[in-house]
């Protein structure tokens, strides 16, 4: 009962804009559950404010990324910043919850006033980025996190979708990780800004950090002129002790001055909203069209003359587009 009355309650863009964290909390709650009721807010606060800053970091489950996030953004908070982390949790579509060993790696910035934590599931969206991420964005940026880090496992297409919405890059990886870099070539290693080698108080440090320098150098080979390029560099850090911390907040502070100078605060903003665009369609096609469609007697006859060989899964779809049309116009 509680939760729907406060669901109801209006939040307004200068309760945003104030920055208030129940009011964010409750502004995210709204669009990862009802999306529809919030689109009046986001359109006010996305013409209202720049985008925030967005470092994605992305690697196998256990390399130290959410250790590492914690120090980065300590790091952020003593300059002065407002910070905010997303933490993209592949898990929980049963649990629906934060993961555990991330809130307690997170312990240390999390009662921070000016750190924002939250964790979101990538739940029924396996073909691309959960729309209500970006929303989230564009509420945490009102909100006034300059810095907004999202954090994500693996290196699946949800990855890759995040690393497109992402200003700067990391991929995180570790000295044992053997297959896994390998598994970086298909898609990751051409996203990676920064690669971070954690864990470097493991022995085969000075292993991995050779062969990922050969791997880098056969990427760097290709594409742009050297003096437009961004050199891909390998940040070695002991997460669990800040070692190597103050360089990557520096490396990747100069990564962000490359963009800024290069005119470009977001790496491909036309393909960002582009994708965003689509999936709101997506969603609003789903609700308007699609899920009123499979309750409709029509289609239950399709489905029983599909079964009965009197038409085929093919044929059925060419009819549906066809009405399609003629409803849409
Ligand atoms: N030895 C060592 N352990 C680390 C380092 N960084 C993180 N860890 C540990 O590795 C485990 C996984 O870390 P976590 O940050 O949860 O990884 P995530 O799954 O990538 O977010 C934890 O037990 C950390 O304490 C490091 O640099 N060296
Ligand atoms: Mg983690």
């Amino acid at each position: 009962m509680r939760k729907s009355w406060q669901n109801k309650m209006k939040i307004t863009a200068e309760q945003v804009f104030a920055g208030e964290e129940k009011v964010i909390a409750r502004a995210i709650s709204l669009i990862e559950n009802e999306r529809q009721q919030v689109f009046p807010l986001l359109k006010e606060l996305y013409s209202r404010s720049e985008l925030a800053y967005l470092l994605g970091v992305t690697g196998p489950p256990g390399s130290g990324k959410s250790t590492l996030v914690a120090k980065i953004v300590s790091g952020w908070v003593r300059e002065g910043n407002k910070v905010a982390v997303i933490a993209i949790d592949p898990t929980s579509e049963f649990s629906g919850g934060a993961l555990l060993g991330d809130r307690i790696r997170m312990d240390d910035i999390s009662t921070n006033k000016d750190v924002f934590i939250r964790s979101m599931a990538t739940r029924g969206y396996l073909g691309g980025l959960n729309p209500a991420i970006f929303d989230t964005v564009v509420v945490l940026s009102a909100a006034g996190y300059k810095k907004i880090v999202i954090e994500t496992v693996g290196v699946g297409q949800n990855e890759i979708d995040i690393v497109s919405l992402a200003d700067t890059t990391l991929v995180v990886t570790v000295p044992e990780a053997g297959d896994e870099v390998q598994a970086f070539k298909a898609g990751l290693m051409e996203a990676g800004d920064i690669f971070v080698l954690n864990k470097a108080d493991h022995p085969e440090v000075n292993k991995m950090e050779l062969v990922l320098k050969q791997m880098l150098r056969l990427g760097n080979t290709a594409g742009e002129q050297a003096e437009n390029r961004w050199e891909v560099p390998i940040v070695k850090t002991i997460a669990t002790t800040e070692k190597g911390i103050a360089e990557l907040n520096k490396t990747i502070a100069e990564h962000q001055e490359f963009l800024t100078e290069k005119g470009e605060n977001q790496k491909a903003p036309g393909k960002i909203i582009s994708n965003h665009l689509i999936h709101l369609l997506e969603e609003s096609l789903k609700r308007k069209y699609l899920d009123p469609l499979k309750e409709s007697p029509a289609f239950a006859k399709l489905l029983q003359e599909i079964a009965a060989k009197k038409t085929d899964p093919y044929s059925a779809m060419e009819e549906l587009m066809a009405n399609f049309k003629e409803r849409l116009g």
